[in-house]
């Protein structure tokens, strides 16, 4: 789990609200609908059924300056990702009290940030409505049992498992159901990836068709260990480290201490649910010399990870499988 003081803040819009009255804040549900909303806070609490869930929030842009050629937007390492418990009520449950009418296809979101000039398009993105059902899909209030950081997007936020945070609204105060596709800026020229199975493109070239992102695809990282380590030749070096994917779970985590020749399985953790962060371990023993540690993940649907980065212009999803170089001595 990623603490909250720990986890990582992003926005696009520089004008963020500053103040916010939990007693006045009302989110609305409205649009395609047969009875429009207006919820406070506390009705939001008291009057749907309380879920859970551990999940993984992390930007499309994650590790995007590792692309190679360099890719334009926030040169983000690794951290732009973090695992959390949310807690709040489902999606699915106030758009069934709100009644969706017929000929639905989309629900939007916003959230209280603002643009600062008009010519920048307000942050706002939407989902099919058939995912929006889900039940997955939550407005959550709290963050690993605390109420959610300002920064992460008090006093509600959408939590959308599987998903890059693009979609994880914070500060949602409007949601609406459309009996259309969005074709806001957010969905229909940001945020957008290659239309086939790689979604990649011959590094520095343009995609002829594009599609919204959706889910992630498979990443492991080695967490105990950073590139240039020491570590003593002979006895076991206890390794570990997190896999996670868009919603099938782990299925197995293998690490290979020769550069990718031989692989062996590591230990999985506890599983806190398909949608987690989940920890291995590993009991590394190491000749004297150098070694090119790798880890890779393999998900409950088959899906692992490429050896070689896949690259797309704007540095999304990337997921190649990574290694740190360790000297035994
Ligand atoms: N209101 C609002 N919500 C937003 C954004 C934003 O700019 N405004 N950025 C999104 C993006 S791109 C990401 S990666 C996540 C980041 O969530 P965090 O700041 O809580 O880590 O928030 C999402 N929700
Ligand atoms: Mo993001």
């Amino acid at each position: 789990m990623t603490p909250n003081d720990a986890f990582f803040v992003r926005y696009h819009l520089s004008d963020l609200p500053t103040k916010i009255d939990p007693v006045t804040f009302r989110l609305s549900i409205g649009g395609h609908v047969g009875a429009p909303l207006s919820l406070s806070l506390t009705q939001l609490k008291r009057d749907f059924p309380v879920q859970e869930i551990v999940a993984v929030n992390q930007c499309s842009g994650n590790s995007r300056a590792f692309s190679d050629p360099r890719v334009g937007g926030g040169q983000l390492g690794n951290g732009a990702m973090g695992n959390a418990r949310w807690r709040g009520v489902s999606l699915r449950a106030l758009l069934d009290r709100a009644g969706v009418r017929a000929g639905a296809s989309q629900v939007t979101f916003n959230g209280l940030d603002a643009p600062p000039v008009d010519a920048i398009p307000d942050f706002i993105k939407a989902l099919d409505i058939d995912h929006a059902r889900d039940g997955d899909v939550l407005i959550a209030w709290a963050m690993n049992g605390a109420d959610l950081p300002f920064l992460n997007g008090y006093p509600l936020r959408l939590v959308v498992p599987g998903y890059y945070g693009t979609y994880w609204i914070k500060h949602l105060h409007e949601i609406n159901v459309i009996d259309r596709q969005y074709d806001g800026y957010w969905m229909k020229t940001a945020y957008r990836i290659p239309d086939n199975d790689c979604h990649c493109v011959v590094p520095g070239q343009r995609p002829d068709k594009t599609i919204p992102i959706g889910r992630f695809n498979i990443r492991s990282f080695i967490t105990s260990h950073k590139a240039g380590d020491v570590v003593a030749a002979g006895p076991v070096v206890p390794m570990r480290g997190i896999a996670f994917n868009g919603g099938s779970g782990i299925a197995s985590v293998q690490l290979s201490i020769n550069g990718g020749r031989d692989w062996q399985d590591a230990t999985l953790g506890e599983d806190q649910g398909r949608y987690s962060f989940r920890e291995w371990r590993f009991a590394g023993t190491f000749p004297k010399g150098q070694h090119d540690v790798k880890v890779r993940a393999v998900g409950a649907d088959g899906e692992t990870q490429p050896s070689g980065a896949l690259w797309q212009p704007a540095g999304y999803m990337r997921n190649v499988v990574e290694a740190v170089q360790l000297e035994a001595i």
